[in-house]
């Protein structure tokens, strides 16, 4: 049986939340690179959506996107990282999908930013920053005085998150959550100490 390929870049964040996720569970897995925006890109192959991660298991099946990658890592390695009771589960899952969108709108701006001065849409960008704000003043107070979000011991909620906030520091760093969170600095701090995390850094740009 080979190992899981993960098809990937070092900077996507959907790719870093797996392998957080990977790493916090010491699974194997092989990690292939691929710019998904070149022209030579393979992805497609593996996903008619064209969209990284995927994940390709040894009989060739491919699994995407994040969430579902997530949720099948997470089941390969105990202990669990997903609570298994419906609401904490639900709640979990609530957390990803914000950090997922915090995610969605970096990259739109990210995207619109790359546009010609004249062709960017400054009220779309503006629509985008207003929901990584909320979003993450929504995390702030999710966190509260805990030291992780999913409680005293990291889980679910906190891969997700390590895996956007830290995108918004990387693409967007005037967005400046660890100093108007005081609460999320100490909880990046903690994050930060862990090699899952420190590990799967995005390459200085
Ligand atoms: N919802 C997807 C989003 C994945 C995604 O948008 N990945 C970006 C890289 S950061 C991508 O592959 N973009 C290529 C494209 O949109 O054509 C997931 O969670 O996996």
């Amino acid at each position: 049986m080979g190992p899981m390929k993960l098809i990937g870049s070092k900077t996507s964040p959907y790719v870093r939340k797996v392998r957080i996720l990977f790493a916090e569970k010491q699974l194997a897995y092989e990690f292939v690179e691929d710019n998904v925006w070149a022209a030579s890109t393979l992805v497609g192959r593996f996903n008619p959506l064209t969209k990284v991660p995927v994940l390709v298991l040894d009989d060739g099946t491919s699994l995407y996107d994040s969430s579902v990658i997530a949720e099948y890592v997470d089941t390969l390695a105990s202990p669990p990282w997903l609570p298994a009771a419906p609401l904490p589960r639900a709640l979990a899952r609530r957390s990803e999908a914000l950090c997922d969108g915090i995610c969605d709108a970096a990259v739109a701006i990210v995207l619109e930013r790359k546009r010609e001065p004249m062709r960017q849409d400054a009220a779309t960008m503006d629509r985008h920053r207003a929901k990584i704000d909320a979003s993450i003043a929504a995390l702030a107070t999710q966190l509260g005085e805990s030291p992780w979000l999913s409680g005293e011991a990291p889980g679910f909620a906190d891969v997700a998150a390590g895996a956007a906030l830290f995108y918004v520091e990387f693409r967007l760093p005037e967005v400046g959550w660890r100093e108007r969170h005081a609460n999320l600095r100490r909880w990046a701090e903690r994050a930060e100490a862990r090699s899952a995390f420190s590990s799967t850094r995005p390459p200085a740009a």
